[in-house]
């Protein structure tokens, strides 16, 4: 059964960042979420079709964060060591602007990547990108044309999926016998566990535990054999290895470690999801406290980084320009325009790191170590909601 736990109100699409033009016919959904409590699947009460989030305009780039770059190399690397003699035959679903893909052979690396834009980027790196969505149809189309992949991977893009359990069955259909398939998305118990309910939008159709995805890759045919967590990517992210149930290779200890754990801080409890949105109310209240009173002062505030993340808080607090003045980011396709939801204008780092900003509210708080070693002259005047309201 499903039961809402969370209500985050009317949102627009979280990377819609949008021109004053655009503002009349902007798209507004409500933002719930919801706890299967059979699977323990974390999941959002409504999900915009697929095509209104990921298209020819898309704006995330993955290769905007000195982290993000070195953990894809790094990954690649360990890939890349493990495959011997014989190449690995790779697929990347979701490959972005090809952060990942790129430290691999073109002549056995497949991608598929929805986004018309960064597709049409990574084909021109020298990957065939497929710029589809991963269904039925697509995976078969894989399998026709390269046969079945060893390496499978999927970075923050299995939990963009509303069909997981049907995702997974496509991903197990090109997988070789021994092949594994590797996905990265945020921990739902770091989610819990620092409040940041930012990771809750559009594009995150479901939060995974390592309790639901057993649940439902045992459904599709494989099985987990590792779960590495990483603390410092995307606010904590998990890695799930995963085999089809016929392959021999053992499980890792870190499997049973990580069901165990998410036993111990309660996932398979509804109670543990009423008070975590207790928890996210008084969030809300505590951010507008310390913004309104900071503007009682005649503070300037800006933001810095206008994640997706940054989307859900500023519309569910209701902070718009009259609060921050504007946001700085790096990406070129955000700057310029307005914040979904909003329209808070963004700029470029040049044009907004002003000798005059007295705080900065960190859209990107997942960077944080990264953005406060480039940034000393604010330290102390970063704004963050998470763990909880502060300034760092
Ligand atoms: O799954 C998803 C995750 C992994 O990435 C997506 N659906 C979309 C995206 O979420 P996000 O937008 O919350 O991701 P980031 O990476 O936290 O966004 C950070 C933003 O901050 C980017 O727009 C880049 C920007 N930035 C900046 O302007 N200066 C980042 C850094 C590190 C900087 O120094």
């Amino acid at each position: 059964m499903k039961k809402q736990f969370l209500n985050l109100g009317k949102q627009p699409i979280a990377n819609g960042f949008l021109q004053e033009k655009d503002i009349p016919n902007e798209y507004l959904f409500d933002l719930t979420a919801e706890v299967d409590t059979e699977t323990w699947l974390v999941s959002l009460g409504q999900f915009v079709p697929g095509e209104m989030m990921f298209n020819d305009t898309y704006a995330y780039r993955a290769s905007m964060s000195n982290t993000m770059q070195k953990f894809f190399k790094r990954e690649a690397d360990a890939f890349r060591k493990g495959e011997g003699d014989v190449p690995m035959k790779t697929l990347e679903i979701g490959s972005n602007d090809g952060v990942f893909i790129k430290h691999f052979d073109p002549k056995h690396t497949i991608a598929v990547e929805p986004c018309g834009n960064f597709a049409e980027e990574t084909n021109k790196m020298g990957y065939k990108t497929y710029p589809d969505f991963w269904d039925d149809e697509l995976a078969l189309t894989i399998l026709d044309k390269h046969g079945k992949q060893d390496l499978v991977f999927a970075a923050n893009c299995m939990c963009h999926i509303p069909a997981i359990q049907n995702a997974f069955e496509n991903v197990a259909k090109v997988l070789s016998d021994d092949g594994v398939f590797v996905f990265t998305d945020p921990s739902l118990a770091s989610m819990i566990n620092r409040g940041s309910y930012d990771q809750l939008y559009d594009e995150h159709a479901h939060i995974f535990s390592v309790t639901a995805l057993g649940n439902i890759l045992d459904k599709a045919g494989m099985r987990i054999i590792d779960v590495e967590h990483f603390s410092g990517i995307h606010g904590g992210s998990n890695q799930i290895s995963a085999v089809k149930k016929t392959c021999l290779t053992p499980e890792s200890e870190a499997v049973q470690r990580a069901y165990d754990y998410e036993e111990a801080i309660g996932l398979s409890n509804l109670d543990t999801y009423m008070n975590y949105a207790k928890r996210v109310q008084k969030s809300k209240d505590d951010l507008i406290t310390l913004l309104m009173s900071l503007k009682q002062r005649g503070k300037k505030i800006i933001g810095y980084g206008a994640s997706s993340k940054s989307t859900t808080v500023l519309n569910y607090c209701g902070v718009d320009s009259s609060v921050i003045e504007y946001f700085i980011d790096t990406t070129p396709e955000k700057q310029g325009k307005l914040t979904p939801g909003t329209h808070i204008p963004i700029l470029t780092p040049e044009e907004g790191l002003t000798d005059d900003v007295d705080f900065a509210f960190l859209g990107a708080w997942n960077f944080a170590s990264e953005i406060s070693s480039k940034e000393k002259a604010l330290a102390g005047r970063f704004i963050t909601h998470v763990p909880m309201v502060h300034l760092t």
